[in-house]
């Protein structure tokens, strides 16, 4: 009989593993918003993303396969530079990831922890091999590629420094901006929230969710967790919900019942961009 050859097809590649750090990472960065970035031009820079934004590198296996979920509704011109900054830095990270942006049909009051539920769904029924989320609002770009996005052993939070805070964290239970978790912390914690409706809570919902659950989140060093953040002003329909305050107080009673086990939603539209996936969805409204 045919013997199979041991050699490696174009299929399966016997590629080494990825280093534990990336040999190419240039460390800090020079991040700014002042000149004008067509999608055109940040698509020819990076010709090595595959349509929907996917990539794998060409040398080395992956221990993991990270989708990045950003919530998102009219901020074309941040996506932009979200796409320009951030595909170059995962891909000297040493990534096999895919990039979706979940998009907010219609009007109604937004809801950011919800369209990250959403996309944590929708990812996997993308590709099942998805074991670490990455969750990053549309306008916050890391000053530092050593930052890696990646998960771990515990939750983690990125986004430790950024300009408008002073390059400090702004209390100890903060968990805005960019964080991860893999699959199974995901869903140890039942997912997001889906009932906060509106700006704020929700991060700190998340926190609790993760603290109540016995996890302790994991941070990078102060100097790396660098960001910016493209400075802009509050949207329409994401008016600060005012019940934030007393609803961050009911996390250990609503988080069984309310989260990734509960969300209902219907995708309008996925599309598959040249430097990302867009996910149309209809996730209702404030009761
Ligand atoms: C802070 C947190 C953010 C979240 C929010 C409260 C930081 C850096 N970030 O962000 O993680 O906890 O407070 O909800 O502290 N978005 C749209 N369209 C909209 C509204 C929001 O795309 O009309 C998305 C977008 O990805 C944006 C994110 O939601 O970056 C958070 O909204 P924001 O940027 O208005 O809120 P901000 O900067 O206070
Ligand atoms: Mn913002």
């Amino acid at each position: 009989p045919e013997v199979p050859s041991a050699r490696p097809g174009p299929t399966a590649p016997m590629l080494p593993p990825c280093p534990d750090s990336p040999p190419g990472l240039v460390g800090r960065l020079l991040i700014e918003f002042t000149s004008p970035m067509p999608l055109e031009r940040v698509q020819r820079e990076n010709p090595g993303v595959l349509m929907g934004g996917r990539y794998t590198p060409p040398d080395c296996t992956p221990a993991q396969t990270v989708a990045v979920i950003i919530p998102f509704r009219h901020r074309e011109h941040h996506l932009r530079y979200w796409l320009h900054y951030l595909h170059p830095i995962l891909r000297r990270q040493r990534l096999r990831y895919g990039v979706y942006v979940i998009n907010q049909h219609g009007e109604d009051t937004f809801n950011r922890a919800k369209l990250l539920n959403v996309g944590f769904l929708e990812a996997l029924k993308e590709d099942a091999a998805y074991d670490c989320f990455i969750f990053s609002d549309v306008d916050l770009v890391p000053m530092d590629d050593r930052n890696l996005y990646r998960c771990g052993d515990q939750p983690r939070h990125f986004a430790i420094a950024m300009d408008k805070f002073g390059f400090r964290l702004p209390y100890a239970g903060y968990f805005g901006g960019v964080s991860g978790l893999s699959k199974a912390q995901f869903l140890r914690i039942n997912g997001f929230p889906n009932e906060y409706w509106g700006w704020g809570g929700e991060d700190d919902d998340i926190f609790n969710r993760i603290s109540l659950t016995g996890m302790k989140i994991s941070r990078p060093d102060i100097r790396i967790g660098r960001y910016r953040m493209i400075k802009h002003d509050r949207d329409k329909h994401n008016e600060p919900n005012p019940q934030r305050f007393t609803k961050i107080q009911n996390t250990k009673l609503t988080m069984k019942r309310d989260g990734i086990g509960s969300v209902r939603y219907q995708v309008l539209e996925v599309s598959r961009q040249p430097l990302f996936t867009n996910i149309t969805v209809d996730i209702g409204r404030p009761p």
